[in-house]
């Protein structure tokens, strides 16, 4: 099973952030995401046994963090992988706090996350050929985290399909 944590973002911010997707690959190409499987990854596991499933709940049961607000304030694009994205101007720390409990606790359970330091950003439009020119602004897009899930990642057809396993409400 292909398991990531992540947020999911509210009707409002799905429709911002569509809009600037769909806009953004009518103009420079690409596969922009279908609105439903827009999400802000917070710990990606990778290919896990369907036997340690359990351990990766526990590590989120035991999360104590509150709900937060932040922003979605800017653009950007990684040529390494094409992607255009969504992300955060300012260190968001409550974001970054939540990343980091989880990660800790999810690594504790022998999961082998990344090393290379959290990025917060939504993926946007996949397989963007380069950088436009220049990077249009974001209007500042206000996200509510209430809640985090687990969501296993399934190869469809046309693409990738995501299945909502469980999700934790932020005290
Ligand atoms: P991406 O959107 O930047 O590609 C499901 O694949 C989610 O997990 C996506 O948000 C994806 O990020 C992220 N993801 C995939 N592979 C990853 C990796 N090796 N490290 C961190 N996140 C990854």
């Amino acid at each position: 099973m292909r398991l990531f944590f992540a947020l999911w973002p509210g009707d409002e911010t799905v429709a911002a952030l569509s809009a600037v997707a769909e806009e953004a690959a009518r103009r420079w190409g690409g596969r922009p995401m279908r609105p439903e499987t827009l999400h802000l990854t917070l710990a990606f596991l990778g290919e896990i046994e369907p036997g340690r499933l359990n351990q990766a709940e526990e590590a989120a049961d035991g999360i104590d963090a509150k709900a937060f607000d932040f922003s979605l304030d800017r653009l950007g694009y990684w040529p390494h992988n094409h992607i255009f994205w969504a992300g955060c101007t300012r260190r968001e720390v409550r974001l970054q706090g939540l990343a980091q409990e989880l990660g800790d606790r999810l690594r504790e359970r022998g999961f082998a996350l990344e090393r290379r330091s959290f990025s917060p950003h939504v993926t946007l439009v996949r397989k963007m050929a380069a950088a436009p020119q220049p990077l249009p602004d974001l209007p500042a897009c206000r996200w509510h985290c209430g809640e985090f899930t687990l969501v296993r990642s399934l190869s469809a057809g046309s693409g990738v399909e995501y299945q909502k396993l469980a999700s934790w409400k932020l005290g």
